[in-house]
Order: C-alpha cells, then structure tokens, then sequence
C-alpha cells in the first residue's frame, strides 16, 4: 500500500520528545487532510441549515447532506438510500432500533439474544428495553480461542426469540464474527438481526444487502470521518413500520394540538439540526477509503497484525485474549503483561510516544468472561507502519524489565 501518512496531519508530530504512534483506531481514527478541509470549506462557504431553506446557501447544503447519504448507500451496498439514517454515533443508531423497532416489538417472554463480546452500546439498550417489557436476555458464550460458540448459537435460538444483536467485529478481541450463518439461522426463526458494525465497516468490506441483516449501524469517526455523525441501516420495510424514535422539528409532515403525522423514512428518524458539517465531511472520508480500496486496506492490517502477533508470542508471561490467526480477526489486539496493570504500561508507552488503549474496553461482560479487570490494546489501521509495530514490541519488553526492577 502506498504511504498515506503524509495525508494525516496529526502523525507528524512528537509527544513527549517522541514521534507520535498513534495504536487506538479502534477508539477513533486519525482524519485524512480532504476530511479536515470539508469541514473548514463547509463553515467557511455553505453553512445553513438544511432541507428547509428557499435559498441557494441551505440548498447547496442540502445537496451535499443528501450526497453523502447516497455515497454512504453505496459503500456498504444498500438498495436504497431511505434505508440509511444518520444519526449522532452508533450508540445512538443502536438505541433508535431498540426504542422504535423494540418497543413495538418486544412483548413479555421473548428473547433478545446476544453475546459475550458486545459493546456497552449493543448491551445497556437491550437490557433497559428487557426490563420495561419483561423480556429475557440470552448471551452467545465465546470459546477459549475467543470465537462465538456456533454450537450454543444453534440451541439458544427458540421461537421465543426475537432479536439476534451482534457485534460484526469484537473491539476488544478483533473476532470477526460469521454474520452469514448466524443471520440465515436467526431468520429461520423468525428473528431479526442488529449488528453492530462500528469496527468492522471501517475495515472490511460490508454489504448489507448480501449479508441480509435488518439493521446495520455504525460510526463515521471510526473511519476516517468527523465526529458526531453514526448511520443506521434498515431495511426499508421494517424502518416504514416503526414509530418515530425522537420527536421534533424535520421529522413531521403536519403537526396539530393533538397529534402529528410523520415524514417518510429515513426523515421520520431525523428529528433536529443534524451535524452537517460533519456529515458532508463524512462523503471524503469514503471517497478517501474507496481511492485506497478496503481489499487493500484489510491486507495492509492483516500484515501488521500477524507481524505484531508473531512477536507478541514471543514475550514471556504476554497472554493475548482472542483469535491468533490475523486472517480470521481484524487489527486489534488486547493483552495483559504478567501482573503490570495495563493502565500502567499504557503510562509507560505514552512516555515513548506511543497511544494505546487500557481499561476494560466498554465491554465489562467480556471481561468478566475473560477474568481480568481490564486489558491493554492496540489497533492498526491503513496508516501505521511494520516499523511503529517494531517500537512498540521494543517498548514492551522493556517494559517488562522496568516493572521487574520496580518489584
Ligand atoms: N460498538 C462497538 C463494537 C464499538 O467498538 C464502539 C466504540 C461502539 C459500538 C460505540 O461507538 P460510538 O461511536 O457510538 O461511541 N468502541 C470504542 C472502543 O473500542 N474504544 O473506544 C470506543
């Protein structure tokens, strides 16, 4: 892959006398320079609000809103583009589907199931809709090797359940999870499936029609983007059907004292000033990852995380949590370092100049399957370099001797 870090602004820099590595893509991605401009030249040049102004500031604006839903469409493979929503963050895209999909839903007794490596934001949803309408939460276990057990899988799902919510990439394992099989076999049930594509969509080629899910959501700032702006994918069917989520300005079509009528999808889900500029600067972000291509972007972490694994293995009382092989996980790796705790390393690694992630990774259940308090994790994405891995694997090991001293 070419270099593309002259195109990241934020890496050439040091921190603390060190040139910056920057190992917490999975936390948020560095931005690319036409992302960063977008923003700028929106402020600077177009800045109104949109789908309501008669003039050309606001319908210029509304054009470049609207372009980046129909780019979004295409780049995760969407029929239409009324089945794309923005949001505020995965997180919130998550919560839409559970308050709007859910309560409509979910009756007393039924199963949401879910599994042991979700995010807090695929996990604290279902447990508030679980609890206000008597619904039981079933979780898919992980094996040793930290894959889904696909047997428990199989006998988990009943005709009582009713949602599959899955996380398409783990953000604390790198696990990339057989959506295929488990969404064909959740939908022989009945069941609808939520996955949560925050990590994988920004590393992995997704095609939400191929895969057949019913609701995809996912984060901008994960992949390139600005902050501020998720996406939620639904099937148009099942988006037509739902009650609004939020209520307010841009979501109605008329509003009386008693009651209002709703706009179609997906501006029914769009109450309120979105983040404009944000989302507008979102369309350079994929432009940004579809010029570089996410065949060759997946390779490129491949590489680094089997480099970084291979030498991992070779330090002394590492443990690694999760699969080993690079070809079945993307470019997140957790660990611990004997009884360092990773809070600590991290301290020491940013003294190098080095960002890596400590703490429990918002996935408390995992960690608690995984019995630790918290691990340590890097995440690669296109712009790092075999040589940043080379660093950081040296800084480890004498991390190790300096902890050791410290004893
Ligand atoms: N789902 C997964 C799998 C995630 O990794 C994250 C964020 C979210 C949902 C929530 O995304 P948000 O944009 O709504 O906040 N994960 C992480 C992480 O691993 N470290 O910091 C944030």
């Amino acid at each position: 892959m070419k270099n593309v870090r002259p195109d990241f602004p934020i890496l050439d820099q040091r921190v603390h006398g060190k040139p910056l590595i920057y190992l917490d893509s999975a936390a948020t991605s560095q931005k690319p320079k036409t992302v960063i401009e977008a923003l700028s030249h929106y402020y600077s040049t177009m800045n109104a609000n949109i789908h309501r102004g008669i003039y050309y500031l606001s319908e210029e604006a509304t054009i470049a809103f609207e372009k980046t839903r129909r780019k979004v469409s295409e780049f995760i493979g969407a029929k239409e583009d009324r089945s794309i929503i923005f949001t505020h963050n995965a997180t919130e895209a998550i919560n839409l589907v559970a308050h709007a999909w859910g309560r409509k839903n979910i009756k007393e007794g039924d199963e949401i199931l879910l599994t042991h490596m979700e995010h807090h934001s695929n996990l604290v949803p279902w447990q508030l809709l679980a609890q206000e309408k008597g619904a039981v939460l079933k979780y898919i276990p992980i094996t040793k090797e930290g894959f889904l057990d696909i047997e428990r899988f199989n006998n988990l799902l009943t005709d009582r359940t009713k949602l599959l919510a899955v996380t398409h990439m783990s953000n604390v394992l790198g696990t990339i999870n057989p959506l295929s099989h488990l969404i064909t076999k959740a939908h022989a049930v009945g069941a609808k499936v939520l996955v949560d594509g925050a990590q994988a969509v920004a590393h992995l080629k997704v095609n939400v029609s191929e895969l057949d899910c019913d609701f995809y959501a996912f984060s901008a700032h994960k992949m390139l983007g600005p902050t501020g702006v998720g996406v939620l994918y639904g099937k148009p069917e099942i988006l037509e059907s739902l009650p609004p989520f939020l209520g307010g300005g841009e979501m109605i079509l008329e509003v009386h004292e008693e009651y209002s009528t709703w706009k179609p999808i997906p501006y029914k889900f769009e109450a309120g000033t979105p983040n404009i500029g944000a989302v507008i600067a979102f369309a350079k972000a994929l432009d940004y990852l579809e010029h570089i291509g996410m065949d060759v972007i997946r390779e490129h972490e491949k590489a680094l995380t089997q480099h970084a694994l291979y030498q991992l293995k070779e330090i002394d009382h590492l443990t690694i949590y999760g699969p080993m092989d690079a070809n079945l996980k993307g470019g997140v790796i957790s660990f611990n370092l004997e009884d360092i705790h990773p809070h600590d390393l991290g301290t020491l690694l940013d003294h190098e100049g080095i960002a890596i992630r400590a703490g429990h990774h918002c996935a408390q259940v995992l960690m608690k399957k995984l019995n630790v308090p918290a691990t340590a994790r890097v995440s690669f994405y296109l712009y790092n370099t075999p040589q940043e891995v080379d660093i950081f694997i040296d800084i480890l090991k004498k991390a190790r001797r300096y902890f050791n001293r410290g004893l």
